[in-house]
């Protein structure tokens, strides 16, 4: 019922020769069985544009704004991105929320007016290794995806895939255990299901934090993780196929 989808967030790497590799490679070893999106540093858009002509292949940037355009030094306005073909975009990831200081409000604000412009938003949730530690993981993370539904509402989220990247697996190489994700993935599909049980049946929910070939089709094997975000392992054309491959 939800098809498996796998995205690859390749940060701030790579070059214009990088890219192209990755992307032959990535072309070639496919085997189709998964819905799969990439998101590229933004000014590499364009390449992609070209390079995923006539391919399935989605790609997405990895950061917008909501407001439509103005006075907004570095931001890319939501209608820039529909413009150069793009259909995903990454919102609120961990190191977006830590590093730039992204709040829940603001990444609401992205989530609207991504869904306005038409786009996909990929909403990244997930606690710290101190919050864990402090059994706080439920509380956090459900702080999160209210906002968001505060602002845009539960039928909503029948276009938003949400992406759970606990902050500590986050490329340190510590994978949550297949059995630890779920646990945060069945909670997050309940919180859908309190407003309403059939959007939470059909939004993705995928998995972020240090995913490897070895380790995609146990996650992707749980009943809750509907896919990946990958991040270290997505520059690496091999393990990428792999990753994708592993979707049933
Ligand atoms: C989490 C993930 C991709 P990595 O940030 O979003 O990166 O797979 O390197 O942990």
């Amino acid at each position: 019922m939800r098809r498996t989808l796998v995205a690859a967030n390749w940060k701030m790497n790579g070059n214009k020769a990088s890219n192209e590799a990755l992307l032959e490679a990535f072309k070639k070893g496919f085997d189709g069985s998964a819905d799969t999106a990439v998101f590229p540093p933004a000014l590499y858009i364009s390449q992609l544009a070209e390079s995923l002509k006539g391919t399935d292949i989605a790609y997405g940037v990895q950061n917008a704004y909501f407001e439509e355009k103005g006075a907004y030094t570095g931001e890319l306005a939501l209608s820039m991105v529909k413009e150069f073909g793009c259909q995903y975009v990454l919102i609120g990831h961990s190191e977006r929320r830590e590093i730039f200081g992204e709040t829940d409000e603001q990444i609401a604000a992205k989530v609207e007016a991504t869904l306005a412009a038409d786009l996909i938003p990929m909403l990244c949730v997930g606690e710290t290794l101190e919050e864990r530690e402090a059994g706080i993981t439920e509380k956090v993370v459900k702080t999160q995806i209210d906002a968001v539904l505060k602002k845009v509402g539960i039928a909503a989220f029948e276009k938003i895939v949400i992406a759970y990247e606990p902050v500590w697996a986050i490329g340190t190489g510590k994978t949550a255990s297949p059995e630890q994700a779920q646990e945060v993935h069945a909670f997050i599909r309940q919180l859908l299901a309190a407003e309403e049980a059939d959007v939470s049946q059909r939004t993705r929910i995928l998995y972020g934090g240090s995913v490897k070939a070895a380790s995609a089709e146990a996650l992707f094997g749980q009943p809750d993780i509907d896919g990946g975000l990958v991040g270290g392992a997505s520059l690496i054309a091999d393990e990428f196929v792999a990753i994708c491959n592993a979707a049933q």
